[in-house]
């Protein structure tokens, strides 16, 4: 996708969409600009193997809407294959084969996480920004709160010092019952494309099945993991990019090993292959201030090949809200800039989304996903691209 007016490759736009019952069409997207999509096969249950019959009918259907399916988000891990339990062998055999099934499709970019239990977490789905605008939220008093006094998960208290834990009691005093209803609904209930959905019962049992597994043995896990889909996904020409934990760092006792720089060198010196590559994913590294977003760019510049691009911001007592894509916490310049610089070297395009967007305009009276409204993602889109534009013609390749 070289641009013909200079000599800069371009990141290649892209949205995510949920499948046919997404209330923002391929049409829409198209419209936006994009000429490719993100998308999966959400209708298939966690460990089971993706039939090319599947595979063709969606790579079909995003084709006669004038796009190319781009990337994967997501082939779902199996539980049991990061606690390495029950049927955890065949799961990693299936997920071989659903590699092999989307690369003789032609769709030759995946992305994973490897979070145990919950994907993405949030508290709030609809804050109300200074403009009007709804955006996502953490709020981490909402969320310690809901972890004493809602799960009451056992010594969930030696998790935090005094000073949370009284915020979160302060902070549980003032919720009426609808709000705890709401909060306990956003973190156990699934955000769009977290395949998994609780009630508290079934959660808490979840969480039980990783009380052996520590941060060294997660991280044991996933390496053992990529030793056997890498080989799989080179043999194919299939490059696997593994999504950030998000928030990233470890909740609810559950321990998280894909949150920094350090974290992607463990996986790296592991498994050295670039096809064991990453999804840069600024929103979710962005919340953690000792991540420095242009460097990591850098530094992992051969294997970043997915781009999400958006920014919270941060403030003192841990929380943060997805604010405005070139506003917030990340120098979305500074990485941008980055991207284009890594691009050029590399001569590729990397497929970027608009990392979620906020609720505006038209989109506030309708029924969307909760950061996946057409409306705000376009803005964030419209935003990034001309972002792009401006850095190409400031700064020609050398
Ligand atoms: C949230 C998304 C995540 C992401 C998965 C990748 O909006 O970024 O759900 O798709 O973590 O496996």
């Amino acid at each position: 996708m070289k641009n013909q007016n200079n000599e800069n490759y371009r990141m290649q736009q892209t949205m995510r969409w949920y499948g046919p019952k997404d209330p923002v069409s391929l049409s829409d997207i198209r419209q936006a600009g994009c000429s490719g999509v993100v998308t999966a096969l959400h209708h298939i249950p966690n460990g089971e193997v993706w039939s090319v019959k599947d595979i063709e009918a969606r790579r079909i259907e995003v084709e006669q809407a004038g796009m190319i399916w781009s990337v994967v988000e997501s082939v779902p891990v199996h539980e049991n294959i990061k606690t390495q339990t029950g049927k955890y062998l065949d799961y990693i055999e299936n997920y071989k084969q659903s590699i092999r099934n989307l690369a003789g499709c032609g769709v030759k970019c995946i992305t994973y996480n490897f979070m145990p239990v919950l994907d993405w977490t949030r508290t709030d789905l609809a804050y109300t920004v200074d403009d009007g605008s709804k955006a996502l939220r953490f709020e981490k008093a909402a969320f310690i709160a809901f972890d004493l006094f809602i799960l009451k998960r056992p010594n969930a208290d030696k998790d935090y010092n005094n000073e949370e834990i009284d915020r979160a009691r302060t902070r549980f005093s003032t919720m009426s019952d609808d709000e705890k209803h709401r909060l306990t609904r956003n973190i156990i209930a699934g955000l769009p494309g977290s395949e998994e959905s609780f009630t508290i019962e079934q959660f808490q049992e979840a969480l039980d099945t990783y009380k052996g597994v520590d941060r060294t043995k997660l991280r044991a896990n996933l390496i053992f993991f990529l030793k056997e889909i890498i080989p799989v996904a080179q043999g194919c020409g299939v490059n696997m990019v593994i999504h950030p934990d998000d928030p990233p760092y470890a909740i609810l006792g559950l321990p998280r090993v894909v949150s920094t720089a350090d974290d992607i060198d463990a996986l790296i010196s592991a498994v050295p292959s670039l096809n064991n590559g990453l999804c840069f994913c600024t929103g979710s590294f962005g919340v953690r201030k000792d991540n420095d977003l242009p460097a990591m760019v850098a530094r992992f510049a051969d294997r970043i090949n997915f781009l999400h691009l958006r920014s919270t911001r941060r403030n003192d007592f841990g929380d943060f809200f997805e604010d405005n894509h070139l506003e917030g916490d990340v120098d979305m310049y500074a990485v941008v800039k980055q991207i284009v610089e890594i691009s050029n070297q590399r001569k590729v395009s990397i497929p970027m989304r608009p990392d979620h967007g906020h609720q505006m305009l038209d989109d506030l009276k309708k029924h969307t996903n909760p950061g996946y409204s057409a409306i705000g993602r376009l803005r964030g889109l419209a935003e990034l691209r001309g972002l792009e534009w401006g850095i190409v013609h400031t700064f020609p390749p050398s």
